[in-house]
């Protein structure tokens, strides 16, 4: 590729190049979201199923997970889990540069009043909802009920 500083280009076009360039390299323009790690432990009880994982943000803007949709539920709530308790709220957010990381003991999605209970082996397809970023749909692998996942730096 030619170097700017090698060849003189007219200035209007130049910069234009170089602003276009900008924008697309350094994702100026929002939060870049992935999601790593998803499971859901296969519930001990045909009512209510955890969902566990990790929406890593590379973006250098915050963005917040407002809701989630799937089809063993109608109901999917975003819960946040303080002193042993858990409690409902309306977005957990997921910071730029940063993570929201849902697992065992901390925040999670409780699916309510399962359609059907879902069985190990078995594939979950959630859509999840953003405060900015276009939803992102996963599908979600059912693992054993005391499955405990292996940290990322060991897989
Ligand atoms: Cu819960």
């Amino acid at each position: 590729m030619n170097r700017p500083r090698a060849r003189r280009a007219p200035f209007p076009v130049l910069a234009a190049v170089l602003l276009a360039a900008g924008a697309a390299a350094c994702g100026s323009s929002g939060p870049e979201l992935e999601v790593e790690g998803a499971y859901v432990p296969q519930p001990v009880t045909a009512d209510t199923a955890g969902g566990f994982l990790t929406i890593r943000n590379d973006g250098d803007t915050d963005d917040a997970l407002t809701s989630v949709s799937s089809d063993i539920s109608d109901d999917v709530q975003l819960h946040r889990t303080a002193g042993g308790q858990m409690r409902r709220v309306s977005s957990l957010p997921v910071p730029a540069g940063g993570a929201l990381e849902l697992r065992r003991g901390g925040d999670h999605l409780m699916f309510m009043d399962l359609d059907r209970r879902p069985v190990r082996g078995e594939k979950v397809s959630v859509e999840l909802h953003f405060e900015k970023s276009d939803p992102i749909t996963v599908e979600i692998p059912v693992e054993a009920t005391n499955h405990v996942p292996r940290q990322p730096s060991e897989q």
